[in-house]
């Protein structure tokens, strides 16, 4: 069974000012088609054809350099456009809200240690916020890898994501990855990235 693009549940020019139209429309239907058309012709074939993206991507450093890079593509954008809204809040609520007040002092607080791990992020990757054993964690990923693969070296269960790859932010801000990653908070989805949450503990 192929892997298909998941369609967006919001329009591309919807999260406008933040990210752009032109960005959303070419990181959706070019950049995550090309991890979803490259997965497909990587597993064609063979026996990790009959398995779930959960599965290859939990075993993708024991497959291949191409179901790391496409396996992980996949499911860590599929994860970015679930994560976005046009009608972000601005901030956490409920038990995630607690959370980050009780574990990191303050949702600015937080904010200021995610955008530190992705300025960090030397070239490509993704900047987590994830559950791991009950504590939430920041980390960092290299390329389209995610803490749910046998070869990261931080592990734990995804409650948010954000995407520095160049391609992610280029058109708008060029050089200025520390303006997307403050504009990003504007259009998170909080009531998803809760949930996510309260599903981990
Ligand atoms: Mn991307």
């Amino acid at each position: 069974m192929a892997f298909t693009l998941p369609a967006l549940s919001y329009a591309p020019e919807a999260l406008e000012p933040h990210i752009d139209t032109a960005t959303m429309q070419i990181h959706h239907g070019k950049h995550h088609q090309a991890y979803v058309d490259n997965l497909n012709k990587a597993i064609a074939g063979t026996e990790n054809e009959s398995k779930t993206l959960e599965q290859l991507v939990a075993e993708a450093g024991k497959i291949s350099p191409a179901v790391r890079n496409n396996g992980g593509g996949h499911w860590n954008h599929t994860f970015l456009w679930e994560s976005l809204t046009p009608n972000g809040t601005g901030s956490p609520n409920g038990k995630l809200a607690a959370s980050i007040d009780a574990e990191f002092g303050s949702f600015d607080q937080l904010k200021e240690k995610i955008a530190a791990a992705a300025m960090t992020r030397f070239g490509s990757g993704w900047a987590w916020l994830i559950e791991q054993d009950g504590k939430l964690v920041i980390s960092s990923t290299p390329n389209q890898d995610n803490p749910l693969m046998d070869v990261a070296e931080v592990k734990g269960t995804p409650i948010l994501g954000i995407d520095v790859w160049e391609h992610s932010y280029y058109l708008k801000y060029q050089n200025r990855r520390a303006d997307y990653l403050a504009a990003f908070w504007n259009v998170v989805n909080w009531d998803v990235a809760g949930k996510r949450y309260e599903d981990a503990l």
